[in-house]
């Protein structure tokens, strides 16, 4: 099942200009920030309050033809994607198959830590890109 909300993905079109907005207007500071080529992406993650919380994703593209690109170029910039932590983001990813839902992958693929990561499409989750998330350490919960 999912354990708890990890990340709420923002789409920007420049990640320095964006971290400066955060950090000036919300007092909200980059925790860890990386490039995943594959998803054609740099993103900074920002931790809320005491930090244990869900984080907040920057998700900048590096590529015109980018999933960021092409929501930038539709929507502007503003909320990209819901992602939820799992325990197993196979185990996650057959139970929503099995009810009907379009994955986009058939298996996971690198996410942000060394996570393993799947998508729903957005047209079979109300309008809302959702994302599992398997934790690099296997999704313990916290708190
Ligand atoms: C598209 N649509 C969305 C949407 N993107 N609706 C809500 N939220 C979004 N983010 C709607 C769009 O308005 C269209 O609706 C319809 O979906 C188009 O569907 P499509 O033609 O199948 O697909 P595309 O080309 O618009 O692409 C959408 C998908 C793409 C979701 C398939 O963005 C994708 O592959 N995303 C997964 C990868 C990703 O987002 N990577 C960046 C984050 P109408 O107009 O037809 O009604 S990387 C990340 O999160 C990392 C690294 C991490 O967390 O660790």
């Amino acid at each position: 099942g999912l354990l708890r909300i990890d990340h709420v993905g923002i789409a920007v079109a420049d990640l320095d200009e964006a971290l400066r907005f955060y950090a000036d207007s919300f007092g909200l500071h980059c925790v860890h920030q990386e490039t995943n080529e594959e998803q054609g992406v740099r993103e900074a993650m920002l931790a809320v309050g005491d930090g244990d919380g869900p984080r907040l994703q920057l998700l900048a593209p590096l590529r015109p033809d980018s999933a960021i690109a092409k929501f930038l170029d539709r929507n502007g910039p503003g909320l990209q994607q819901l992602a939820y932590t799992v325990t197993d983001v196979e185990a996650a990813a057959a139970a929503l198959r099995a009810r009907g839902l379009r994955l986009l992958y058939d298996a996971p693929k690198r996410g942000t830590g060394g996570s393993r990561i799947n998508f729903v499409h957005p047209k079979d989750a109300g309008g809302v890109l959702v994302e599992l998330v398997e934790p690099a350490s296997g999704g313990t919960p916290v708190g």
